[in-house]
């Protein structure tokens, strides 16, 4: 059965983005076609400044509205990455396979390094290994397919070419994975500035959707997205990036396809208000559960704890397989 990875990085409350782009598929196909595992992958947000408080906080809401979107964990294996040490063990050994060229190439790495120095802080080191324990995490549970947004892309080929190399160097130890992306929205873009993702980390939160934004806040902001001051509506992501970006939206929503979706309308004003509508449908399911299990934290901790018992016995036999690969002593 194929294997499936995947993870939410609790940096920011979770955005459409996210849900378009990963937690969707996640819940409607992945957790009943394969062997999936689902994490909050909470060591990813320590690359960045942040607030010990609000990084537990976040990182329990996004278990919770991983439950609450669908996830279910008699189907898939949902926990921490914290609670399985096999992710930052196996992550040493791959960073003795990747050289820093390549970390420094990480499109990511240099957008966030870059914003981190003009804010005046320092970049963490973590940020530019950080691609290395993505991979850890991924090599480690055998992964087939890793389903992610657009913007993990180069992050799953670092961890292909980690696995050949690594397999290469010390014989066969990990299974070689690639990445998938959603047909539609695999990059969904910020409604103020169309030219820029919409990332849960950002600072306005104007162009950017949270999951848990109530339904006049989300209808607010998808009808003041920035579009173009043209009339025509058409499917054309380079010349009109606010239209795609909302026509894309509304066919992830609605199951349909952008560029057909596009001659159905003769006003902005109506594209947005059925692209409103949509968001607001989805996520009306979401928002309700999400209410009741935050209600309930012993109930997802209960299935955070079984899941990252569960992840743990998946990994260990390959992690250790690994450390005898590349030559330490069997300590255990
Ligand atoms: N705007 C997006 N459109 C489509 N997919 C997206 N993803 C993130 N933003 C978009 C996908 O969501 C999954 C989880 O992402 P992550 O938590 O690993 O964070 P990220 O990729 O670094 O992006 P974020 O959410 O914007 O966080 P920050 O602001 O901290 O960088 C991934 O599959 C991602 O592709």
């Amino acid at each position: 059965m194929t294997r499936i990875f995947s993870g939410l990085k609790p940096t920011g409350h979770l955005t459409l983005g996210n849900y378009l782009g990963a937690l969707h598929r996640w819940v409607e196909a992945d957790q009943h076609q394969a062997d999936a595992l689902f994490c909050v992958v909470d060591l990813h947000a320590l690359t960045v400044e942040h607030d010990p408080a609000r990084v537990r906080r976040l990182s329990r809401q996004a278990a919770t509205l991983m439950l609450a979107a669908g996830l279910d964990p008699a189907r898939c294996n949902l926990f921490v990455q914290s609670h399985v040490d096999e992710h930052a063990r196996l992550s040493y050994l791959l960073e003795c396979t990747a050289t820093d060229g390549e970390l420094r190439r990480m499109i990511q790495y240099k957008e966030k390094g870059a914003r981190a120095a003009a804010s005046g802080q320092s970049v963490r080191l973590s940020l530019l290994t950080y691609p290395v324990l993505m991979a850890a995490d991924i090599l480690a549970y055998g992964t087939d397919e890793v389903p992610v947004g657009e913007d993990q892309t180069q992050h799953v080929e670092l961890a292909r070419d980690l696995a050949v190399r690594f397999n290469q160097r010390y014989g066969h130890t990990f299974v070689v994975p690639k990445a998938t992306r959603p047909p539609v929205a695999a990059r969904v873009m910020d409604l103020q500035d169309p030219t820029s993702k919409m990332g849960k980390s950002h600072e306005s939160g104007a162009g950017i959707v949270y999951l848990l934004d109530d339904a006049d806040l989300v209808r607010r902001k998808i009808m003041r997205a920035v579009t173009d001051s043209g009339h025509e509506v058409e499917y054309d992501k380079e010349r009109r990036p606010g239209l795609a970006n909302l026509l894309e939206i509304l066919a992830a929503c609605i199951g349909g396809n952008p560029a057909e979706l596009a001659p159905v309308y003769t006003s902005y004003g109506a594209l947005k208000k059925d692209t409103a509508d949509a968001v607001v449908e989805l996520l009306r399911p979401l928002r309700e559960r999400h209410a009741e299990l935050a209600a309930d934290a012993g109930y997802v901790d209960a299935v955070l704890a079984q899941g990252s018992e569960r992840a743990r016995g998946t990994a260990r036999p390959r992690v250790d397989a690994a450390y005898a690969a590349i030559g330490l002593l069997p300590g255990r």
